[in-house]
């Protein structure tokens, strides 16, 4: 029980505390939601996703064990993937402007990995003064409270908050805005459905307030040869990566993948703007999922799609962001347009539900 002593009370959560300095010691990574509500969830998410047809699914969010984390990192560092090298750059070329447009006081990081990127934003607002306050979310325990312990080490005075969790059902547990721009980088929202969007979009939006922003990372549309190759790496480390998550369902739910009976598969779809990742089966294979109550029967060529990874043009993102509480403000793209990190606003008022467009 790594985290038995896991902090319930949350002294920076409310805006009475602004400006008050957090003592080390209270320094705490708690959990969005317990062991049990966790595992219970994965497994009906495992269930259905795997009975589903006419194509089987699992979370891309369970690539993201420790392995898979660190797995992840050096896909980031591959020569063909240029997403995150593309990003940090523009994020150090306009850390200075989304500062000074959105003056945040509180910095929350959804989906942070490791928790590089945040201290382009975190420099910007400590040159202004502004910086007291940064909340993590991720899935992934410990990177999180490896990347949490790092920065308050880093940044005495800081106030540092860990919140084990994922960002399509645990927002609420980031507490309410005010002061806060909030990051979504490496162009993770493309793992959402296109539709899923203004839904997820609306939720952030209820933990913002008037005022406060979102700053998100967004790969581009661009020639499909470029996008296979950012997924289809020579050295094979997005086949690991995607293989990863069986050894996840393995462990968690005491099931008997074998992960080597099965193919990585990648390939952009361009009607709907998104790589695809599957497993494929090379060999007939049974498997059973005591956890999820599953006995499975997997045929040579049968596939599992693990994820998938929308690209964006600015009109396709404008059109998702119509109605949810939240306004394009800034629109930043690299000089070579791959990737681009949009600036949202959270407006006054109540959100529309929608928007009606007229003529
Ligand atoms: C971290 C979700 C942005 O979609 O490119 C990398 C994950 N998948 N290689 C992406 C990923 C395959 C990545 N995101």
């Amino acid at each position: 029980m790594p985290f038995s002593s896991v902090s319930r009370e949350r002294p920076w959560a409310g805006p009475q505390t602004r400006g008050v300095v957090q003592p080390a010691a209270d320094i705490r990574v708690e959990r969005a939601r317990g062991a049990d509500g966790t595992l219970a969830r994965m497994a009906e998410e495992v269930r259905a996703g795997l009975l589903a047809r006419p194509l089987a699914s699992l979370p891309c969010k369970y690539f993201y064990d420790d392995r898979g984390s660190a797995l992840f990192d050096e896909i980031t560092r591959l020569p063909e993937y240029y997403q995150t090298r593309t990003e940090d750059a523009l994020l150090e070329a306009i850390a200075d402007e989304v500062i000074e447009r959105t003056r945040p006081t509180e910095l929350c990081e959804l989906g942070s990995g490791i928790g590089r990127k945040v201290r382009r934003l975190l420099e910007a607002m400590q040159a202004r003064q502004l910086l007291e306050r940064c909340v993590m979310l991720d899935i992934s325990e410990g990177f999180l409270t490896a990347s949490v312990d790092r920065l308050a080490a880093d940044y005495p005075g800081l106030a540092v908050r860990g919140v084990v969790g994922d960002f399509h059902e645990d927002l609420v547990a980031l507490g309410p805005g005010g002061g806060r721009l909030a990051l979504f980088f490496a162009g993770t929202i493309g793992n959402l459905h296109p539709a899923d969007v203004p839904g997820f979009l609306r939720a952030l939006a209820a933990q913002l307030a008037p005022g406060d922003a979102l700053l998100v990372g967004l790969d581009l549309v661009k020639d499909a040869a470029r996008l296979h190759a950012a997924y289809n790496d020579a050295a094979g480390v997005t086949a690991e990566f995607n293989r990863n998550v069986l050894h996840v369902v393995n462990r968690a739910l005491g099931a008997d993948f074998q992960p080597e009976g099965f193919e990585h598969v990648a390939f952009y779809d361009p009607v709907n703007a998104w790589i695809e990742m599957r497993l494929r089966a090379s060999r007939d294979m049974r498997v059973i999922v005591p956890g999820a109550r599953l006995d499975l029967t997997y045929r040579t060529g049968d596939e599992i799609r693990t994820e998938l990874s929308c690209k964006y043009t600015r009109q396709s993102f404008t059109s998702r962001v119509a109605g949810t509480g939240l306004r394009l403000d800034r629109w930043f793209t690299d000089p070579n347009q791959l990737f681009a990190s949009a600036l949202l606003v959270r407006e006054g008022g109540t959100p529309a539900p929608h928007r009606i467009a007229f003529g």
